[in-house]
C-alpha cells in the first residue's frame, strides 16, 4: 500500500487494520483525513479486480477520550441503523444521508489490532465537503438545518439504549470544577502565563450553571443530542450546496438542544478561527447567528419549547465559555487530551472562547432579539 502524510510508526498498524474490514478490491493508498481534534482519521483507497477506485474513511478511536470504546460503538451502530431506517422510509439515500460503518471479517463493528488500538471504517461520503470554517452563510445555515433536523429524527430513539460515552460532558459546572482543579494544582507552572484568562472564568462562575439547573428542574427536556456539532461536523454536497450528512456521532447522548445549537454559535459564527492569534480578529457575526438560529428552528421543525429558544443565546454562551475552560484546563494539563499543532495552541484557543464570549456579552441583546424572532 501507498502511504501519504502517514507517519512510518503507524503503516503497520493501519496495514494490520484496513485487511480486517470487509473492503472491495486491495487496499492501494492511505493518507491522513481531515482536521479533528480527536481521533485519528485516514482515508483508504482500494481498487477491485475490474480496476474501480473505492474510498473509505479509517479510524483510530481515541480510547484516552473515551475510555468505553465498545459502548460507543454500540450507540454508533445503535443510531446508524436507526437513522438508516428513517431515511429508507421518506425515501431518502441512506449510504449518503448517515454513516455507514464497515463490518470486519468476523462480522464485528470494530477491530482491536495487537497492540490493543481500537479501529472502526465507515464508507466514504462522496463529493460532499466538511468546511473547517464558514465560506458561505448558506453553508452554516444548512448546517443548522442538517443538526436540528438530526436532531428531530432522533427524537423517538430509546434513551435506555445509550451509554454515555464522556460522562457530563457538556455539564458546564463540573467542567468549571475541573478547570479550578487544573488551575490549583498548575502541574506544568503554566498558570501565571494565563491570569487574565483565569479571572475572565471566574468574573462568570455564577451562570456556568443556567443551563444544567433548567434541566435539572424539568424547565427544559432531555433529548437525544449530537454534542459536538462543528461545521466540519457536517458534510455539504458539491453539487446541490445541500447538508448531507451528520458525521462524528461519538458523543450522541442525552443532552438539551441548547448544547447543539450553541456548539455550532461559537465555532462557526466567530468571525475567527478557533485558534487565531489576533484576538481582534474574533467576534460574533450577528448574520451568522440569525442565518443558523433561523436553520436551527426550521430543523427542529417545530419541537423547540418556548422556554429552548428563549434560551439559545445562552446556549451559545456556556458553550463558548465551556469551550474555552476545556482548552484552558488541558493547556495547564500539560496538552493531552486535544490535538495540538504548536506550543501554545490550547492557550490561543481558549483566548479566542473567552474573547468571543466577551463579545456575545456586548451584543447580547440583540442576540436575543434573533433568537426570539419567529422563524417558522
Ligand atoms: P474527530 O472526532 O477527530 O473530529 P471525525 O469523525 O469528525 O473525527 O472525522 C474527521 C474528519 O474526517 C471529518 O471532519 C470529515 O472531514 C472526515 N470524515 C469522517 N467521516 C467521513 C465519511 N464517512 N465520509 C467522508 N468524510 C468523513
Ligand atoms: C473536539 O472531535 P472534534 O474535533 O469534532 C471535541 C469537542 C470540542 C472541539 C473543539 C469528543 O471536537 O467537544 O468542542 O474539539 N470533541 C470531544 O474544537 O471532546
Ligand atoms: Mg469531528
Amino acid at each position: 500500500m501507498n502511504y501519504q502524510t502517514v507517519a512510518t510508526g503507524a503503516c503497520e498498524r493501519i496495514e494490520e487494520a484496513a485487511s480486517q474490514f470487509c473492503v472491495k478490491g486491495e487496499p492501494s493508498e492511505c493518507s491522513r483525513y481531515g482536521n479533528g481534534h480527536i481521533n485519528d482519521t485516514f482515508l483508504l483507497c482500494t481498487v477491485d479486480d475490474r480496476e474501480r477506485n473505492h474510498r473509505y474513511i479509517l479510524q483510530r478511536m481515541n480510547t484516552h477520550v473515551f475510555q468505553n470504546p465498545k459502548g460507543l460503538m454500540q450507540n454508533i451502530t445503535g443510531v446508524t441503523g436507526y437513522l438508516r431506517e428513517q431515511i429508507l422510509k421518506t425515501g431518502g439515500d441512506a449510504e449518503r444521508e448517515t454513516l455507514t460503518l464497515i463490518k470486519t471479517g468476523a462480522g464485528e463493528d470494530y477491530y482491536v489490532d495487537s497492540l490493543g488500538y481500537w479501529w472502526r471504517m465507515y464508507l466514504f461520503i462522496t463529493d460532499a465537503t466538511g468546511y473547517d470554517a464558514v465560506e458561505r452563510e448558506e453553508d452554516f445555515y444548512q448546517s443548522a438545518k442538517a443538526f436540528g433536523h438530526f436532531q428531530r429524527l432522533l427524537n423517538r430513539y430509546p434513551v435506555e439504549l445509550l451509554t454515555e460515552t464522556i460522562p457530563d460532558f457538556h455539564h458546564t459546572p463540573k467542567r468549571f470544577g475541573a478547570f479550578c482543579e487544573a488551575v490549583e494544582k498548575d502541574v506544568c507552572g503554566r498558570a501565571k502565563g494565563a491570569v487574565r484568562e483565569i479571572a475572565f472564568v471566574m468574573d462568570r462562575k455564577e451562570e456556568l450553571s443556567v443551563l444544567t439547573d433548567k434541566l435539572g428542574s424539568g424547565e427544559i427536556p432531555y433529548r437525544v443530542t449530537h454534542n459536538d456539532t462543528k461545521l466540519n461536523n457536517v458534510l455539504i454536497d458539491d453539487r446541490s450546496g445541500q447538508a448531507v450528512c451528520v458525521i462524528d456521532l461519538d458523543t450522541v447522548m442525552p443532552g438539551t438542544a441548547l448544547f447543539d445549537f450553541g456548539d455550532s454559535i461559537r465555532f462557526g459564527a466567530n468571525t475567527a478561527a478557533e485558534d487565531e492569534k489576533n484576538l481582534e480578529k474574533v467576534s460574533l457575526s450577528l448574520p451568522l447567528f440569525e442565518a443558523y438560529t433561523r436553520g436551527f428552528i426550521e430543523g427542529c421543525a417545530g419541537s423547540l419549547t418556548d422556554e429552548e429558544v428563549r434560551l439559545l443565546p445562552w446556549g451559545a454562551k456556556l458553550m463558548t465559555m465551556e469551550c474555552g475552560m476545556r482548552f484552558l484546563t488541558d493547556y495547564l494539563e500539560g496538552d493531552k487530551y486535544f490535538r495540538i499543532h504548536r506550543p501554545e495552541h490550547n492557550l490561543d484557543r481558549a483566548r479566542t472562547q473567552f474573547a468571543l464570549a466577551a463579545d456575545m456579552e456586548r451584543k447580547w441583546d440583540e442576540m436575543m432579539r434573533l433568537a426570539e424572532k419567529k422563524y417558522i
